[in-house]
């Protein structure tokens, strides 16, 4: 576990709170930073207690990206980006993805280059009304990384994904919402409690199940309608196994709260 505190971590209500915590730099990555997330991440996959993640930035934006300080080319040398992408921007998003558990981003500001396609890698986005989404590669002449050229046609298609790859203009948060990248807009002062909300009810939730349908609905990018029905059968045999499954029915039939595990 990384001792950094340029990613702050709190566990509580079965929520892991991460939050960026280089608020001078807009929350850039550096490499301390990368070490100090993936940390977070690998211990909410193996961390029972940890039901729940919700990634947030401190201060007035979210992440702005790669910090552009390490990558000064008046210092000499010319880095070799491939290897940054291999060494930290691809498992942070693998681990996000892979995860078996509902992640929840709060954009609380700005949301520059990998910044922002980090936020459209989680599952359950919400930003504050005042937050904005740049695909800042276009400006320094790199390619959108952290899974945006995969996940950007996706979720808005090829025409509007362009544009905002191409220009790099910003995006606000309430066209981001009505494009379908994020969730909800929420009123800033309202974010972090909103957001916590959530990420607490997913939490205290059937954990096991709703793993599942992460995976689930991941893999249709690439499955066929037959495919796909051949995992749901799959899934579903494994999440009608789980101690979850059984205290849900017995709670529904019982007229009473549920008390989900995660199991
Ligand atoms: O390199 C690799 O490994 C490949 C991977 C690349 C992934 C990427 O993310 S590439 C894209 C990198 N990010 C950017 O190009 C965004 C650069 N930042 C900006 O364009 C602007 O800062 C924003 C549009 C995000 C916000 O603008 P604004 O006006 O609200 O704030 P600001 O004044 O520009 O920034 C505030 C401070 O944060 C400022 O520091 P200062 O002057 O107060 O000491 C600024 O330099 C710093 N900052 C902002 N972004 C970065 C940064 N410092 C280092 N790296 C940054 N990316």
């Amino acid at each position: 576990m990384s001792q950094s505190d340029t990613v702050l971590s709190a566990l509580g209500d079965g929520v892991l709170r991460l939050t960026l915590n280089r608020p001078d730099k807009l929350n850039a990555f550096n490499e301390e930073m990368h070490l100090a997330l993936r940390a977070g991440f690998e211990r909410a996959h193996s961390d029972d207690r940890v039901r729940a993640v919700l990634l947030t930035g401190a201060g007035r934006g979210f992440s702005a990206g790669q910090d552009l300080g390490d990558r000064d080319p008046r210092k000499g040398g010319a880095p070799d980006l491939g290897h940054t992408i291999e060494t930290f921007y691809n498992p942070l998003l693998r681990l996000i993805r892979g995860l078996e558990k509902p992640v929840v981003c709060a954009v609380n500001g700005v949301a520059a280059g990998a910044g922002a396609n980090i936020a459209f890698a989680c599952d359950i986005t919400l930003a504050a009304r005042s937050a904005r989404f740049i695909q800042a590669f276009a400006k320094i002449g790199l390619v959108p990384d952290s899974g945006g050229t995969w996940s950007l046609p996706r979720l808005i298609g090829e025409a509007r994904a362009k544009a905002l790859a191409l220009t790099g203009e910003p995006l606000d948060a309430e066209t981001a919402a009505n494009w379908g990248l994020i969730w909800r807009v929420v009123d800033d002062p309202a974010l972090v409690d909103e957001t916590f909300a959530l990420a607490a009810r997913l939490a205290a939730g059937p954990t096991k199940g709703l793993g599942l349908t992460k995976r689930a609905i991941q893999a249709a990018a690439t499955h066929s309608l037959d495919e796909q029905l051949d995992l749901e059968r799959d899934l579903q045999r494994e999440a009608g196994l789980s101690a979850d499954y059984a205290e849900g029915v017995a709670a529904f039939l019982e007229k009473r709260k549920p008390e989900f595990k995660g199991r």
